[in-house]
């Protein structure tokens, strides 16, 4: 393990997608039928990042005291924040946004010395070679029988279609790890819907480990990672091994409006002491908005805890 993850004790996470343009959950709102998966792809009209401002994002996570951010490339809907040959589901493409919002983010964060995190779900819920996300092109009418999101039809997978998959994976996150420059922390999401027999551990790995040999992996790789993540509830007793807990400052990872159940900076501050007291990190999230700005609740207390933070060095 890297040191300067050992030494780190805070990263800033960022959910950002075109989820954030309805204000909806992230990926989850169309697979639990919430929003169709049209209505949901129709916010990629609205997702313009008209006041993305990398720099700025920077010297807010700079400010909070933290030593690394993770943002996510690409959540399960497939939607990749970067300008990748492999797929037209992209913000350059797809949006008004038409921008690199990747090259963006890994130059300002680089260039503070803040350690460059990449979020990659290894779900792709909107790719014809993950599983289809509608078997025969049909919506099933109950989803909560069987989900087509999420399962080969019938239990079976089309074996031509997921080695299809694989290299299109592999594809995307060889850009991901050398077209932005080094790249510290690679953050997986969503490995449970294969098992480490079809994501073909651990020579993935080494694949991934090759752009990088001090590349920090998580362990949501069916176990193959570097260290353990935790999420939204902190252990009760010192986990083995190098960890990290994720939280989000209210009760979503992405930009939902309504979502009013704001942690104050206190209960902040005192999650962020036992996660440290227990030799963990706090990965702290934010959603900013469409448009690329930061609710100031979400601000104030990144500022508020890079304050504390810094008093209690200093004391
Ligand atoms: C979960 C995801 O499914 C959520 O949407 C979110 O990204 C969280 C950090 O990880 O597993």
């Amino acid at each position: 393990m890297q040191k300067w993850f050992e030494e780190a004790k805070l990263g800033i996470f960022i959910h950002y997608g075109i989820y954030a343009v309805d204000g909806v959950a992230e990926s989850w709102s169309f697979y639990n039928g919430r929003i169709p998966y049209e209505q949901y792809m129709k916010q990629l009209d609205g997702f313009t990042a008209s006041k993305f401002n990398a720099d700025y994002w920077a010297d807010l996570i700079e400010k909070s005291g933290a030593k690394y951010a993770v943002l996510t490339t690409k959540h399960h809907d497939g939607v990749a924040l970067w300008d990748t040959q492999y797929s037209d589901l992209n913000v350059v493409k797809k949006t008004p946004a038409k921008r690199d919002l990747i090259k963006e983010y890994a130059e300002a964060v680089t260039k503070r010395g803040i350690h460059l995190g990449m979020y990659f779900s290894l779900i792709d819920w909107s790719h014809p070679d993950y599983p289809s996300v509608y078997a025969n092109g049909m919506v099933p009418e109950d989803l909560s029988q069987v989900n087509k999101y999420s399962n080969p039809v019938d239990g079976v997978q089309d074996e031509e279609k997921w080695q299809k998959f694989l290299k299109f994976n592999n594809d995307q996150l060889k850009e991901i790890l050398s077209n932005y420059g080094k790249v510290d922390l690679l953050w997986f999401d969503g490995d449970w819907e294969r098992s480490a027999e079809q994501w073909n551990l651990p020579e993935f790995k080494h694949y991934l480990k090759s752009f990088n040999p001090d590349l920090i992996i998580n362990s949501r790789l069916q176990g193959h990672g570097d260290y353990k993540t935790p999420e939204q509830g902190l252990p009760i007793t010192r986990p083995e091994g190098p960890w990290e807990f994720c939280t989000t400052i209210n009760t979503s990872w992405g930009y939902v409006p309504t979502d009013d159940k704001y942690k104050s900076l206190n209960q902040i501050i005192r999650m962020f002491c036992d996660c440290i007291s227990l030799g963990g990190n706090m990965l702290l999230d934010i959603g900013p908005r469409e448009d690329g700005t930061i609710d100031q609740r979400q601000e104030d207390i990144l500022l508020g805890l890079g304050e504390w933070i810094r008093t209690h060095e200093e004391a």
